[in-house]
């Protein structure tokens, strides 16, 4: 017998590489998707199969984490060995503007789930794994974060998925439930959206390198993340639930890096060197050196400002996980460091802009106004 997944977030950066973790494991995999005014499948597209495939073994549902009764009927037909929740509003900024959206997302949509398990009756055979994150630890304590760090959040989203943090604790000693925490760190890759600083990143210098683009406007420049390959983080998540017990487990590489240095290598890829001058919301980042004759970059030109716009009401300053016990309990190995993640999604930005670049040459002009 097959084992059968559920995964809510299909669509988003994890749920699509988790799906395809799955379905390479022979799992029949379900998605929970939102009913959108556009097409939202993209980065798992490539995965549909026809519904009229009596065998097919990938299966969307509409549904949302905001409605108990959806999330109950799709459990009930599944009957899921396994249910990944990765569905939420996952944009730290956005949260302090849609902060009880976000709560009820992502706090309270975890809830419906465990819910679900427990009205129908499925505590023995349902295990599930809940996304929480490194944004629990928010006000820095101590570093390197660990599993026993205290957590201090710092916005609307962190003190949402706090919630769900604890609400999947409490179901495991209450009901004796197979439910698990990954405290992941940040984890980034080709599909990451756009809006996140990373992305934002190296599609910018993809752009700027291609003359398709001549600034990227920034935020907090001083801020640090450990940053990892969505790829690895995946397959953490799956081990996560194959254990004898259920535990949390924090998944992160050790290693820490400003987001000034995440634009330096960003660049370095392109073969553009970056220098920062000033300081504050006065910062500014200029073309040093350009080795790279397909990229003719004006030396001198200002390519980075600040603007305080991006700035948070509430920032988290240093993030710097302990991944020690996911190592040595979970067998779990990190395949890809920074460079390596880094080159992998300026190399995607690099020929997805391509198309771009020429159509530009033959004198059409494609707007992306929220850049
Ligand atoms: P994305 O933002 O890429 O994807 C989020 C997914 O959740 C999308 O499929 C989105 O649907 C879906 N979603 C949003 N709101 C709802 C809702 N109300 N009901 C059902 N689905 C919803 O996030 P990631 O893939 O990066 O992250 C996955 C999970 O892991 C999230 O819970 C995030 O908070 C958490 N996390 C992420 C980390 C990271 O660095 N990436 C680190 C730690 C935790 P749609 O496509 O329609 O918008
Ligand atoms: P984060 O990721 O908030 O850590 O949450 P994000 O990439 O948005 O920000 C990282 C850091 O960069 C600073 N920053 C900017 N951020 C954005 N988005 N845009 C900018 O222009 C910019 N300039 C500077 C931010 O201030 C911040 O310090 C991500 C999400 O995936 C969460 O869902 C997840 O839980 C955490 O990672 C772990």
């Amino acid at each position: 017998m097959k084992k059968k997944a559920l995964i809510t977030g299909i669509t988003g950066q994890d749920g699509a590489y988790l799906a395809e973790l799955l379905l390479s494991k022979n799992y029949e995999v379900h998605g929970i998707k939102r009913r959108s005014s556009l097409f939202n499948t993209e980065r798992i597209d490539h995965l549909y199969q026809d519904p009229h495939d009596e065998d097919r073994n990938f299966v969307m549902h509409y549904g949302d984490l905001s409605d108990s009764t959806n999330l109950i009927r799709i459990i009930q037909q599944v009957q899921p060995d396994e249910i990944y929740n990765l569905g939420a509003m996952s944009h730290v900024k956005v949260s302090f503007d849609t902060p009880e959206y976000t709560a009820n997302a992502d706090g309270i949509g975890t809830l419906r789930l465990l819910e679900a398990i427990r009205i129908l009756q499925l505590t023995k055979k349902t295990k599930i794994y809940q996304a929480s994150t490194s944004e629990l630890y928010g006000l820095v304590q101590t570093v390197p974060q660990s599993e026993t760090t205290p957590f201090y959040p710092r916005s609307p989203y962190a003190v949402a998925k706090l919630y769900a943090y604890w609400i999947t604790v409490n179901y495991r000693e209450a009901y004796n439930m197979f439910a698990c925490n990954g405290i992941l760190f940040n984890h980034e890759s080709p599909l990451r959206g756009e809006t996140f600083v990373t992305r934002k990143i190296t599609r910018a210098a993809v752009k700027i390198a291609m003359g398709l683009q001549s600034k990227l406007y920034l935020g907090n420049l001083d801020s640090r993340r450990d940053w990892g390959h969505a790829k690895d983080y995946v397959e953490a998540m799956w081990l996560i639930l194959q254990q004898d017990k259920p535990e949390d487990y924090v998944i992160a590489t050790g290693v820490t890096t400003t987001v000034r240095d995440f634009v330096k290598m960003a660049f370095a890829e392109l073969g553009i060197e970056i220098t920062f001058e000033g300081v504050g919301i006065n910062e500014k980042g200029y073309v040093t050196a350009c080795s790279n004759i397909d990229y003719l970059v004006e030396i001198g030109k200002e390519v980075i400002s600040v603007d305080p716009a991006y700035f948070r009401p509430t920032e988290v300053d240093l993030l710097i996980g302990d991944p020690t016990k996911a190592i040595e309990k979970l067998g779990w190995k990190i395949k890809y460091d920074l460079k390596m993640l880094v080159n992998d999604m300026v190399t995607s930005d690099v020929t997805a802009f391509q198309k771009e670049k020429v159509l530009k040459e033959m004198g059409y002009e494609i707007k992306n106004q929220f850049e």
